[in-house]
């Protein structure tokens, strides 16, 4: 995430109209950088989308017990940049959502963070799966979302 916000820098004094767009896991949300860029990248007004990819799983570690908030996307409110709950199976609302963030960026208006809920289906790495994380019937249940 701090390259991402130095990649928004450089965009900014090369003088393009490029954006970063940066993905990351919930689990990267509670890591000491992410506050780090998002405060920089909002002080400075950096052409940076923070897209979280929030599967409710760090590893094995379920969201609620973790995570001090159910929305990623209202720690946004700490750095006076937008926060925005999208539904991260619906592959246009995530374009309309990012595309938002985009025109901002562009106008000069500063960061954003768009937060998709979304699944993990598999694993965060091979072996992982014991002891058992989560229930097969909630692993089913996202997955009928999709069919
Ligand atoms: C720079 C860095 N910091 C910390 C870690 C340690 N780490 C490994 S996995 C993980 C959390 C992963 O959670 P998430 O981002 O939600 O990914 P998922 O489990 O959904 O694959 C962390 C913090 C790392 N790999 N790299």
């Amino acid at each position: 995430m701090p390259t991402a916000t130095g990649a928004a820098l450089s965009a900014r004094l090369r003088g393009t109209d490029q954006v970063c767009l940066c993905f990351f896991g919930d689990g990267t949300a509670n890591c000491g950088p992410f506050h780090e860029s998002l405060n920089l990248a909002a002080v400075w007004r950096l052409p940076v989308i923070f897209l979280c990819e929030n599967n409710g799983y760090a590893m094995c570690s379920a969201q609620a017990r973790t995570t001090s908030v159910a929305d990623i996307a209202s720690r946004a409110a700490s750095y006076c940049m937008p926060g925005i709950v999208v539904d991260g199976q619906d592959v246009l609302a995530v374009h309309e959502a990012v595309s938002t963030a985009v025109a901002r960026a562009r106008a000069s208006q500063g960061p954003s963070l768009v937060e998709a809920k979304t699944y993990r289906y598999c694993d965060h790495q091979e072996g992982l799966e014991y002891p058992p994380y989560r229930s097969e019937e909630e692993v089913a249940s996202w997955r009928a979302r999709t069919q």
